[in-house]
């Protein structure tokens, strides 16, 4: 068992049983001209984790540690949209409908797709979720538990939403979260902040906090 500096204290990293977690790099929200930008976000902050998070993917790669990613969207058909998600907020673009990306938020559009510095490998599972959490309606807890995973390592945007709704499932199932600060970011740098405090407080509430130089040094 490696110890990797971190907060609120150095996280166990067993030789076994880790997986590496990348929510949601998709165009859409990480690109300049995607959805994420037409809602009036400035994208760079979510720019910025894409090299820190290759170096990531890399050495798990190398290790032969499994990679898992996740992408937020529908079905072209929309059968899996709420009304409630469709509507809230009255936008001017909604989901399904064409943004400059094609339809916003639409498995196999190109906006849907994960950017191509981080894309997904052959072999490495790829969960598509109509929320947030990756574990709402989707097969993420099974085929962890098939590979015997018991610790994750969570790279993603956004921090504050489907970054921390899925960290705080997978606690609660009962998984060692670690997330890696410069493989995270968020539209509002405030609440990027306050996520990563959250998660560390009260001695660790939701799980780890540490940088992937950090961890690297380690796999
Ligand atoms: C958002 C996400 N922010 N992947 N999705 O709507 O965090």
């Amino acid at each position: 068992m490696k110890q990797i500096p971190a907060q609120p204290y150095p996280y166990p990293l067993p030789d076994r049983g880790v997986a590496l977690i990348c929510i949601d790099f998709q165009r859409d929200f990480v690109e300049p001209g995607g959805f994420g930008e037409s809602l009036g976000n400035d994208v760079t902050p979510l720019g910025q984790t894409i090299e820190p998070t290759r170096r990531v993917l890399d050495a798990f790669r190398r290790a032969g540690r499994p990679v898992i990613h996740t992408r937020e969207g529908h079905r072209a058909d929309l059968a899996d949209l709420y009304d409630s998600k469709r509507d809230r907020g009255n936008p001017s673009l909604k989901i399904g409908e064409p943004g400059p990306m094609g339809r916003l938020l639409v498995r196999g559009e190109p906006g849907h797709q994960i950017v191509e510095a981080l894309a997904p490998a052959p072999g490495e599972p790829v969960i598509d979720k109509s929320g947030k959490d990756a574990f709402y309606g989707t097969d993420l807890d099974v085929i962890l538990h098939a590979r015997g995973i018991t610790h994750l390592v969570f790279t993603g945007v956004t921090t504050e939403v489907c970054v921390q709704s899925t960290m705080r499932e997978a606690n609660d199932r009962g998984y060692e979260c670690l997330l890696l600060a410069d493989c995270t970011a968020s539209y509002f740098p405030d609440f990027y902040r306050v996520t990563l405090e959250e998660i560390t407080a009260q001695g660790g509430i939701v799980g780890w906090v540490a940088t992937s130089g950090d961890l690297i040094a380690q796999l």
